[in-house]
C-alpha cells in the first residue's frame, strides 16, 4: 500500500513515486504545513491548483482543539478538512517542546499545559499514535524528542536512546494497517550519535524514515554533513524525510544529498509576513520599492497571483493589510516550492542535477531581483 519506487537517480539525488491510500505522490516533494488542518488561507481547490501533493497537520494542535475523537467522528482529516489527497501528521513531541508551557519529559512521555486553556496534558508514544489513528492521515510519525541546539552530548545521547524506546512503543501502539508509520532519527549534529540513532532506527524496517532534530538553529555547515551521513545510512528503497526544512536553497542542497520529502511553514509564514519567494531570494512587499511596478511577482510563474496581479497591486494590498494580499503571497510561495521540486525531479530524470543546482545557486546568491 505504501510502495516507494525510485525511478531515476543522479549522484545521490533520486526521484520516484510514493504510493499512499489517497493516491501516489512524486518525490522529491515539498509538503505544505496545515497545522490546524488547514494550510493557512488556502482552500483545498487552491492547494490542488498549485500542485500540492501531501498536506501536513499537527497532532499537538488538533489534540487540544477540536479533539481527535471529533475529527474521527467527522470522517478523519480527509473528510473533516475537505482535502482528499494524502495527509501526514506529525507526532506532537516537537510542537510540545516549541509551544507547550511548563513541560516535563519523563520516560513515560511529555506532560505540558495547553497553551489554550492551561489544562495539564500528557502525550506519550501510545497516546500520540492513538490520536494520529483518529486523525486518519496516510503517513503518521513516531513520537520522538527533538533536543534544542545547542545541547550537551550527554543529553543528546540520553534523548536519542529515549527516542528509540519511544519508537518501539510507537510501533507497538499502531493498530491501523492503512497508515504508514515513519521513524525519526535524532542525535543532533553529533555524527557518531546520529550514526547510532540511524542504524538503530533502520532496524525497525519501517515504510519510511525522517531525519529529525535539524533546522533548530545549528549552522548549515553542521546540518548538511549530518544530512549526508543520514542518507548514506538510510535504506535506498524507503522515502527519506527531512523535517522542518523549507528554504529553497536548503531543499536544493538536501535533494542533492538524497532527501525525498520536506515540510516547512516557511512559504506560508513568509507570505503572511508580506514576502514573495523568487529565484534571487525574496521580494518584500511591505516596502515601497515595488509600489509602481507593473510586473508580476515572478516573470515565468504560472500561479493565479502572478497571472492576475502586479507587484504594484500586491504591494498595495499588503500595505493596506488586506487579506487577499497575504493569501496571494502564500499561494505564490507554495507554488514556487512545488515548481522548484518539479524542476529538480526533471533534472534528476535527465541526469543534470548538478548543473541544475549550480544554476539555482548562481541566481539565488549572485542574482538581483
Ligand atoms: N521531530 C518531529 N517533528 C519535527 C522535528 C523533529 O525533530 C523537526 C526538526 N526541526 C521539525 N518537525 N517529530
Ligand atoms: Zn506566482
Amino acid at each position: 500500500m505504501f510502495a516507494f519506487r525510485v525511478t531515476a537517480t543522479d549522484g545521490k539525488a533520486r526521484t520516484g513515486t510514493l504510493h499512499t491510500p489517497h493516491g501516489p505522490v512524486q518525490t522529491p516533494l515539498f509538503m505544505p504545513v496545515g497545522t490546524q488542518a488547514t494550510v493557512k488561507g488556502l482552500t483545498p481547490a487552491e492547494l490542488h491548483q498549485v500542485g500540492s501533493q501531501i498536506v501536513l497537520a499537527n497532532t499537538y494542535h488538533l489534540l487540544l482543539r477540536p479533539g481527535p475523537e471529533l475529527v474521527a467522528r467527522l470522517g478523519g482529516l480527509h473528510h473533516f478538512a475537505g482535502y482528499q489527497g494524502p495527509w501526514l501528521t506529525d507526532s506532537g513531541g516537537y510542537q510540545v517542546m516549541s509551544l507547550g508551557h511548563m513541560r516535563t519529559i519523563t520516560e513515560e512521555g511529555v506532560t505540558f499545559r495547553s497553551h489554550l486553556n492551561g489544562d495539564l496534558i500528557t502525550l506519550t508514544p501510545e497516546t500520540s499514535i492513538q490520536v494520529q489513528e483518529h486523525l486518519g492521515a496516510d503517513i503518521i510519525m513516531a513520537f520522538d524528542e527533538c533536543p534544542p541546539y545547542p545541547s550537551e552530548r550527554r543529553y543528546l545521547e540520553a534523548s536519542l536512546e529515549r527516542t528509540l524506546r519511544w519508537l518501539e512503543r510507537s510501533v507497538r501502539a499502531q493498530t491501523r494497517k492503512d497508515q504508514a508509520l515513519f521513524g525519526i532519527t535524532q542525535g543532533g549534529t553529533d555524527l557518531e550519535l546520529r550514526r547510532r540513532s540511524t542504524r538503530e532506527t533502520v532496524r525497525f524496517d519501517l515504510p519510511g524514515y525522517a531525519i529529525g532534530g535539524l533546522a533548530v538553529g545549528e549552522p548549515k555547515e553542521k546540518m548538511f554533513p549530518t544530512v549526508a551521513l543520514s542518507t548514506d545510512l538510510l535504506p535506498e528503497d524507503r522515502p527519506r524525510y527531512l523535517m522542518g526544512v523549507g528554504h529553497p536553497e536548503d531543499l536544493v542542497a538536501a535533494v542533492g544529498l538524497g532527501v525525498d520529502l520536506f515540510d516547512c511553514v516557511y512559504p506560508t509564514r513568509t507570505g503572511r509576513f508580506g514576502y514573495a519567494l523568487v529565484p534571487e531570494g525574496r521580494l518584500n512587499l511591505n516596502s515601497a520599492r515595488y509600489k509602481e511596478d507593473p510586473r508580476p511577482l515572478m516573470e515565468d510563474c504560472d500561479c493565479y497571483a502572478c497571472r492576475t496581479f502586479s507587484r504594484a497591486y500586491l504591494t498595495h494590498l499588503v500595505r493596506a493589510g488586506e487579506m487577499l494580499g497575504l493569501r496571494m503571497l502564500s499561494l505564490h510561495n507554495v507554488r514556487y516550492l512545488h515548481r522548484l521540486m518539479e524542476a529538480a525531479r526533471a533534472a534528476i530524470r535527465e541526469g543534470r542535477y548538478a548543473a541544475f543546482a549550480w544554476a539555482f545557486a548562481e541566481r539565488r546568491f549572485a542574482g538581483h531581483p
